[in-house]
């Protein structure tokens, strides 16, 4: 199937395509939104849109790139920048164009020091990023200098290429041209991913200037936040979506996602900030129960479907939760063995909110990869499963679905699926073929080499006898019998 470029013809559209109806010509870039991927374009710039349906304010969005190359923005552009979101499920679909971005920024195309300079602007009020857990560069808590790219960065702070440098060459100028203060807001999906962020930062800056360090500390806030809404990476099929929707037109830069999505952010902006709240995004005082737990109970269950999933031949999320077996033990993970470590937010029922997005898995249109989500996994794990083990580990409970969920991730960065070889995408990717290459035919010593990841895995989780057992148990039982069954075998 081939989709070539088309400019949008407004006019031609069906009917029920909504198009923007606020003032995008008074839009300036008051936000930079950094990693304009799909989860970015379905859900930041969609609660900014509508904010702007409800409140016709200038709070326009710059969106800005580090990878890659500038094609799609330059095909954005010519769209006057207006995209199509479409959200999808089984009861219906819905298609709409989005307005709230009015500037793209490529470092391929426009040069660093544009995008430097684009973050110093006096206008611009919130840096925001989803540059997924890695982006950060973070290990055990802090800035990784051992990151090679964080090592380059550090060695030429002018050109920086990752999203850290960027951020703090951007505050650098900011600070030495007067312009005040500014916020920084990570969307991705990390525990306190604002106070990750800004120890990143901070370190970053003081690394260059202490001075500098200084002032960011009294000049800009990190929130922390909450995002939640499906969004997979598109196929060709999510692309003829978005051609029907638009009545036969393309649309390069459309996105197709499920119709829930949830927002809460930290109310801690050191400059102003659009009025999110009118759009139903939800503004408190403490984000992190919210964060847990949706970390936990849907990125944990994610997991545990992506890898067990997968291994037993599951396509997508949407296949794990019409086979019954997978359903239910997906469920008693979240129920039995996640809810219990979790601070209650406010006015939530949690196993209402489990049985939510046992029902959102089930959206059959939305065609969301087990394999997609089965990246990154080193970076994954830790908060979506390991600080649950070390609850139950403290408080005698069991943790049996979890230990599977490790056991299955170590199964499937063998990259064998019944002879079938796949890609294993991880920024750990080469150290683990090293360890499958090493010890992949003593399955005793391989479980042992990836237990002292301790990028990974926690010291005092591998320091007990217990977690080893449980962890090596699971690898066996999937190893052994196969994904399918040994999920099959969590009921017993
Ligand atoms: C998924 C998330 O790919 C993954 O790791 O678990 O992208 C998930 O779909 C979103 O966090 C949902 O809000």
């Amino acid at each position: 199937m081939t989709f070539d470029f088309q400019k949008l013809d407004l006019a031609a559209l069906p009917d029920n395509v909504a198009v923007p109806t606020y003032d995008r010509a008074a839009l300036k870039p008051r936000i930079a939104h950094i990693g304009f991927g799909a989860f970015a374009r379905a859900h930041v710039a969609m609660h900014l849109h509508e904010t702007l349906a409800a409140d016709g304010s200038d709070w326009g969005m710059r969106v800005i790139e580090l990878f890659g190359t500038a094609d799609l923005f330059d095909k954005l552009a010519e769209n006057n920048h207006l995209y199509t979101l479409v959200e999808t499920a089984d009861e219906g679909t819905n298609a709409r164009l989005l307005g709230a971005v009015c500037e793209t920024q490529h470092i391929a195309r426009d040069g660093i020091n544009a995008l430097i300079e684009g973050l110093a602007e006096e206008q611009l009020k919130v840096i925001s990023l989803t540059v997924t857990e890695k982006g950060y560069c973070v290990a055990n808590g802090k800035l990784d200098l051992e990151n090679p790219m964080i090592q380059q960065d550090l060695a030429t702070p002018h050109a920086p290429k990752t999203a850290i440098g960027l951020i703090v060459a951007g505050l650098a100028k900011r600070r030495a041209l007067g312009n005040g203060p500014i916020t920084v807001m990570s969307c991705d999906n990390l525990p306190h991913n604002g106070v990750l962020c800004g120890i990143a930062v901070r370190e970053f800056a003081a690394k260059q200037d202490a001075e500098l360090a200084a002032w960011i500390e009294e000049n800009v806030s990190f929130p922390s936040t909450m995002v939640d809404r499906i969004v997979p990476a598109l196929t060709d099929e999510s692309r003829s979506l978005i051609r029907e929707s638009l009545g036969g037109q393309v649309d390069l830069n459309g996105i197709v996602c499920e119709p829930f999505c949830q927002w809460v952010i930290e109310d801690n902006f050191k400059a102003g900030r659009p009025q999110w709240e009118l759009a139903g995004t939800q503004l408190v005082a403490d984000v992190e129960p919210f964060e847990e737990m949706k970390l936990r109970t849907l990125n944990g269950s994610h997991s545990f479907l992506a890898y067990l999933g997968f291994l037993g031949g599951k396509e997508t999320i949407a296949d794990c939760a019409a086979d019954p077996v997978y359903y239910a033990e997906a469920r008693k993970l979240m129920v039995d063995e996640q809810l219990p470590t979790l601070d209650v937010p406010e006015g939530v029922d949690l196993v209402a909110y489990a049985e939510s997005l046992l029902k959102r898995y089930s959206n059959s249109k939305l065609k969301h990869q087990t394999w997609q989500i089965a990246a990154d996994g080193t970076q994954k794990m830790p908060q979506r499963w390991l600080n649950s083990v070390k609850f139950h580990i403290a408080n005698g409970g069991d943790y049996s679905h979890l230990a599977l969920g490790i056991g299955g991730w170590m199964n499937y960065i063998r990259a064998n699926r019944n002879g079938e070889r796949y890609e294993v995408v991880d920024p750990m990717k080469d150290k683990l073929a090293e360890i499958v290459a090493q010890h992949g035919d003593n399955q005793t010593a391989y479980v042992d080499a990836l237990l002292a990841l301790d990028s990974v895995f926690p010291s005092e989780l591998v320091a007990r006898d217990d977690f080893k057992k449980a962890v090596h148990k699971a690898y066996h039982a999937v190893a052994d019998k196969g994904a399918a069954q040994a999920v099959a075998d969590l009921a017993n």
